[in-house]
């Protein structure tokens, strides 16, 4: 018989709980299994390390079942850390409540609104932001963000949530409080708070001056560069964690070794000591992030597109054809690189390999569906402003031309085409958008040209680059009639190629 994670942490000297749990100081938004296997993995270390008030407050957005499950385990859970090696366990300790939003607005306002909250930190993903990727501003147009304008006391957006919670905060206590942005966005500090700002300003006159006045004083947005690649949990993980550690655990999280956290050093209300856990507090954070989401998202993108439309299941599957491969290393070199700050001390080729050996992790079995899922929004942050730079020099970006060819290819298949079932199984909020300008295209152009030109999905500055757009379709038109691995063929023949060599590189992994 096995027993709840609770009862078990009693008896096995490897988890047992800590004589006093810390208070709340730190509300989280986005309880998915990114956050429990990373922020909560490093907060844990911190408050092992050095004590403090830094309990989390995880709350999930719409379903209640993490919330539900974690207080049936004692607000435990196991991360299962897997490598074809093997896989070892911990059960950090520092959630001290879970609910869900919806259905409790104002319980999101009051935990973001109190005293003793100093950080609200976020994973909500690239996609619940509600900003509109053409522009990056907030997206007025979505009915979210305006039922959140119109209705303050009970916001469903993470943004109109922090904004009305701040509010709390200025008309009660006036407290400082950090916002902590962990999602895969360029700059994601300055970006949330140019989202809550914007948010703020369209407030009634009075309100929105208050506001605006208590977030530019009282009020931080420090960036951070999060990396640690989750899959999603399968029963397999709850049978391991039942057959390796004796309890039943419904919600354990599986993880690769690898993580990494470079946060900049700006919390205006304390914070806890991350370093304990391996975080990294540093001025070039910008550099970090720019490496992360164009040289491990952006070419993970093309892994999983490209696989999705070969018929892999699984990442590792995907960039072990030595086709995807090549095309990956190539964009990842040619296109991505060029356009990175890269920060001082990082070596370069050694990053490549260890992406090349942490995507090769079989035991993980990460799904390119998953990785494929929601290219409407991550897409914006990784293809644009490289893709510029190579035209601005008189270069056709040919591979990242590719990629928004393998998605478009997936998600909004020409009529004949079928891109097979893990491109069906990708979600994506413009799947409905998308699939009906694929129903009246005729051609890759065409649809090219309405997606990314007249829809902008990729930003303004690129949708008025023709030449662009019509490599794009060309390369629909490609996988179309000959499958993924002509189109990789023809974008890396030496005509179309931009010849990169190897990497500089300088000492020292990142
Ligand atoms: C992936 C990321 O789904 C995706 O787009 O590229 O989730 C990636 O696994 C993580 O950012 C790794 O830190």
């Amino acid at each position: 018989m096995t027993s709840s994670l609770p009862q078990l942490s009693a008896k096995t000297p490897g988890i047992l709980r800590r004589p006093e749990a810390p208070s709340p100081g730190i509300v989280h938004l986005g309880l998915g299994n990114f956050h429990r296997a990373h922020q909560a993995v490093y907060t844990d270390a911190a408050v092992a390390a050095n004590g403090g008030d830094w309990g989390i407050i995880g709350v999930s957005s719409r379903s209640s079942a993490i919330p539900d499950a974690m207080h049936a385990q004692d607000m435990l859970y196991t991360v299962v850390e897997i490598s074809p090696e093997g896989s070892t366990f911990s059960v950090p300790q520092v959630h001290t409540d879970a609910f869900t939003a919806a259905g409790n607005p104002g319980r999101v306002i009051s935990a973001i609104g109190d005293a003793a909250t100093r950080i609200v930190s976020l994973t909500v993903t690239e996609n619940g932001y509600n900003y509109t990727p053409a522009t990056g501003s907030l997206n007025l147009q979505d009915p979210a963000i305006q039922h959140d304008l119109l209705h303050p006391e009970a916001p469903r957006t993470p943004i109109g949530q922090i904004v009305r919670g701040l509010q709390h905060r200025s008309r009660t206590h006036a407290e400082p409080v950090t916002i902590l942005s962990c999602d895969n966005l360029a700059d994601n500090g300055h970006h949330t708070r140019r989202l809550v700002r914007e948010f703020a300003s369209l407030l009634p006159p009075a309100e929105a001056a208050d506001t605006l006045a208590f977030i530019d004083t009282c009020t931080s947005f420090p960036s951070s560069m999060v990396d640690r690649i989750v899959p999603a949990t399968t029963d397999h993980y709850r049978k391991l964690v039942t057959a390796r550690r004796g309890y039943t655990d419904r919600i354990p999280v599986p993880a690769e070794p690898f993580t990494m956290w470079i946060v900049e050093d700006n919390f205006i209300a304390g914070r806890p000591v991350w370093e304990a856990g391996g975080a990294v507090f540093s001025d070039e954070v910008a550099g970090y992030e720019q490496l992360k989401v164009r040289l491990l998202n952006g070419t993970h993108s093309l892994i999983a597109y490209l696989g999705a439309l070969s018929g892999t299941v699984t990442i590792p599957e995907s960039v072990s054809d030595s086709h995807i491969e090549l095309a990956a290393r190539s964009v990842l070199r040619s296109e991505y690189l060029p356009s990175v700050s890269v920060p001082a001390g990082v070596d370069v080729a050694a990053y490549e390999e260890q992406l090349f050996s942490r995507w090769r992790n079989t035991a993980l079995g990460h799904r390119t569906s998953q990785v494929g899922s929601d290219g409407s929004v991550k897409l914006r942050q990784r293809i644009p402003l490289p893709a510029l730079q190579m035209l601005d020099d008189g270069r056709m970006p040919q591979l990242l031309a590719l990629t928004a060819a393998a998605y478009l290819s997936c998600i909004a298949p020409l009529a004949g085409f079928d891109p097979g079932p893990q491109a069906e199984a990708m979600e994506d909020p413009a799947r409905g958008l998308l699939a009906g300008l694929a129903a009246g295209a005729r051609s890759g152009r065409e649809l090219a040209g309405k997606v990314l030109g007249d829809h902008h999905l990729l930003g303004e500055e690129l949708a008025q680059r023709s030449e662009f757009l019509e490599r794009t379709g060309e390369f629909i038109d490609i996988i179309r009639s000959a499958g993924p691995l002509a189109a990789i063929a023809e974008a890396s023949a030496p005509s179309s190629l931009t010849a990169a060599p190897i990497l500089q590189t300088t000492k020292g992994t990142p």
